[in-house]
């Protein structure tokens, strides 16, 4: 059997609900905390390795629940002293993955 790891970097806020769909399915995953080298913010890896011909249903479930989307927020503008505190709506965009399929040479279990 010929096996692949698929590594997914995705949004916290995605994490929970992929996990407990790719379980769902039977997929093995380990999620680990991660930190983006240039937002140097908070991320979620999942490790995933799975037959190689499961790997395309690992990708559309993460396609299906980290897909980007646009979030409206609020900002707070101006100061207690001037106009008071504005409250702005912003949209911003959330979710998405960074996905990497690579070949997995040995799998061992001890
Ligand atoms: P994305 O390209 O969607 O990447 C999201 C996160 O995925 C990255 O977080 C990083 O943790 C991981 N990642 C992406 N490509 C990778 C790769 N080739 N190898 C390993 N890990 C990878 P951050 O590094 O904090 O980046 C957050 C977002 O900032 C990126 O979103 C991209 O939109 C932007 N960005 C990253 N580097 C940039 C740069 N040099 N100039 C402009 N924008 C950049």
């Amino acid at each position: 059997m010929s096996m692949k790891m698929v590594i997914a970097i995705i949004n916290d806020e995605d994490a929970f609900q992929i996990v407990d769909k790719l379980k769902e399915q039977n997929f093995q995953v380990t999620k680990m905390a991660s930190t983006g080298g240039f937002l140097r913010a908070g991320n979620t890896t999942l490790m995933c390795g799975v037959d190689e011909v499961k790997t395309q249903e690992v990708i559309d479930v993460i396609n299906k629940y980290c897909k980007k989307r646009n979030h409206v927020t609020s900002i707070t503008n101006g100061t207690a002293f001037t106009e008071g505190f504005v409250q702005t709506p912003m949209e911003v965009t959330v979710g998405g993955a960074t996905v990497f399929v690579i070949d997995v040479e040995q799998f061992i279990k001890i």
